[in-house]
């Protein structure tokens, strides 16, 4: 008897009518097949196989470089479900638009069907998808980015658990590029993009938006975050998950090369973009990263701002729109030295200097994990890694201090909720401009935001002792519009005032937003930054926080009664405790 995988694979190429259905197994000889293939239809450039062995360029469609966030739909059978932020499609209306659009996609195309596990192979916290889609850059980017082939399909057997992720590349045509969710019976549609964030399906369409609802109703949390452990000079790892918005340096900070590293602290990375999180038997909250690869942001990456990156890159490693030298490596704006002569832009053209940025400003590298020289030995662990610190970040020029502590676990939701930052090249649209963007969650959530909050605000109740939740902003200016902090490697020094929080070993002032840290409690020996920018940087002015919380409740109205309480008396109380302060300095 055919399986409920068989049958979905047969399904879904009566539909899209390919020439041939490759089963993918994730093996070496099949990958050497497909970069063969890829080589050979122009899908992939060699990049210089003597420097960069086994690395390829792959240049998108010039249509076709970031998330479509405007074209990504939660298809719950009621608006509500899906919430004020997220954009919505009744199923049946999303099924009719697409079906068509799937009609005979796949004509004269290879179908791939590539099963895969997201999380750790004996993990019983890891799930498994299987994609089909039309494009070998997708099968072989999701061979990089998760556990694909055969131990996907032989962990999952003859059972129908499993969230099937259907994509074709369509005609690239943006006015046929929907990227579609069906939450409620977990399947995912997506046509007419190649690109990482809409066509690799696990990535955000399972391991977030799909896997946030899974994990309201299960009891668990998928979320946007890195995962590190700082150890500290006996040699104890403390871990830590931190949400930031998308190019926002989650990669950069879960590999730092740390600038404590003689004092004894330094940094293992256990993922760099996605947090799958449980509360075990003992009460503790504990952390597996779902994926298996890094897609990171190749702009302004370089010896310095990730070391680990450019060594872990520069084998193995799909580059899609970067720029390339004479001399076949790949190259990038940031990237140690000036552009030589020769250079070919991301567009695959001569470059010269007026052309604007050789690389696209989203280029990315895809490379696996296990090629990072700071890999945590725990990363598979199957249990998870114990969390002790919930970090939340942004881009702020002005504004947030570079770091405070939450007073609770709830007061520490709200500062999650009421995140906001300045949006960056990885989702079209403009660029620089603030937004809000809870948890790091708005366009990942594949639910009613305000439903999220509440079920963070639950998970707090049921654990033993819920990790501290700290907020930072590596990006404040000064009023010459430079950054007042120098960021990359000295990040360190906020991640041991956060270790020593835990420990009971800091001293911070209390400010009506959270607790600061007091100039002396951080480490700043070896750092050359002046007392006025130390205190710049921790300053907390009420004035402006004022106006950020009534932005913040004008953000809130969106949710209407949805909203739980404790987060609207959670913004009552700031509110109260700016107010005060306002007056007790007057
Ligand atoms: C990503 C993103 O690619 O957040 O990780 O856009
Ligand atoms: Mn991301």
């Amino acid at each position: 008897m055919a399986t409920p995988l068989e049958n979905w694979v047969e399904e879904s190429s009566r539909l899209t009518k390919p020439a041939k259905i490759v089963w993918c197994d994730g093996s070496e000889a099949e990958n050497e097949r497909l970069t063969a293939d890829m080589l050979r239809d122009g899908t992939f450039v060699e990049l210089n196989q003597k420097t960069f062995p086994n690395c390829h360029l792959h240049r998108s469609n010039p249509n076709d470089v970031a998330r479509t966030e405007q074209l990504t739909f939660i298809c719950t059978q009621k608006k509500e479900d899906a919430g004020p932020t997220n954009n919505w499609m009744a199923p049946v209306e999303a099924k009719d638009k697409l079906r068509p659009l799937f009609d005979g996609s796949m004509k004269g195309r290879t179908m791939y069907v590539v099963p895969y596990i997201l999380g750790p192979e004996k993990s019983p916290y890891s799930k498994i998808g299987v994609e089909i889609t039309d494009s070998a850059y997708v099968a072989a980017s999701m061979r990089i980015m998760s556990r694909m082939g055969k131990a996907a399909l032989d962990r999952l057997g003859s059972s129908a658990d499993f969230v099937p992720g259907l994509h074709s590349l369509g005609d690239l045509d943006p006015n046929r590029r929907f990227i579609t969710h069906f939450p409620e019976e977990k399947l995912i549609w997506s046509i007419g993009s190649g690109y990482g964030g809409n066509a690799l399906l696990g990535k955000k369409c399972f391991a977030l938006r799909i896997a946030s609802w899974m994990a309201r109703d299960q009891g668990w949390m998928a979320e946007h975050m890195l995962i590190l452990g700082l150890e500290d000079p006996s040699g104890k790892v403390t871990y830590m998950a931190a949400a930031f918005p998308s190019a926002c340096g989650k990669t950069n900070l879960a590999m730092m090369v740390s600038a404590l590293e003689s004092q004894g602290y330094r940094v293992w990375t256990v993922g760099d973009d996605i947090a799958w999180m449980h509360i075990a038997a003992d009460g503790t909250l504990r952390a597996i990263n779902p994926e298996a690869g890094f897609f990171g942001v190749a702009p302004g990456t370089n010896a310095k701002t990730n070391p680990n990156v450019m060594t872990a890159a520069n084998r193995n490693t799909i580059y899609t729109n970067v720029a390339m030298t004479s001399t076949g490596e790949p190259w990038w704006e940031g990237i140690d030295g000036a552009p030589a002569d020769g250079l070919i832009s991301w567009k695959g053209e001569k470059w010269k200097p007026g052309d604007g940025p050789a690389a696209h400003p989203n280029a990315r590298y895809t490379v696996p994990a296990s090629q990072s020289p700071t890999l945590s030995k725990h990363w598979e662990d199957p249990a998870g890694i114990p969390i002790s610190a919930i970090i939340f970040g942004g881009r702020r020029a002005r504004l947030a201090p570079l770091v405070y502590e939450s007073h609770d676990w709830q007061h520490g939701v709200f500062v999650g909720a009421t995140m906001a930052s300045e949006t960056t090249a990885a989702a079209t649209g403009a660029v620089g401009v603030s937004r809000r963007d809870p948890m790091a969650m708005l366009p990942f959530c594949g639910y009613n935001m305000a439903d999220y909050f509440g079920h963070w605000l639950a998970m707090g109740g049921k654990m033993k002792n819920p990790p501290k939740i700290f907020h930072v902003n590596w990006f404040r200016k000064g009023a010459d519009g430079k950054f007042l902090w120098p960021g990359y490697g000295e990040n360190v020094r906020v991640l041991k005032w956060m270790l020593d929080r835990i420990e009971g070993r800091a001293a911070a002032t209390e400010t009506p937003i959270g607790s600061v840290p007091t100039a002396s409690s951080l480490t700043l020996d070896g750092l050359n930054i002046s007392r006025d920018t130390m205190k710049e940087l921790l300053s907390v002015d009420t004035n402006d926080w004022l106006a950020e919380d009534q932005a913040v409740g004008e953000f809130f109205k969106k949710f209407g009664d949805r909203l739980p309480k404790a987060i609207t008396e959670e913004q009552k109380a700031l509110a109260d405790r700016l107010t005060r302060s306002t007056v007790a300095a007057k």
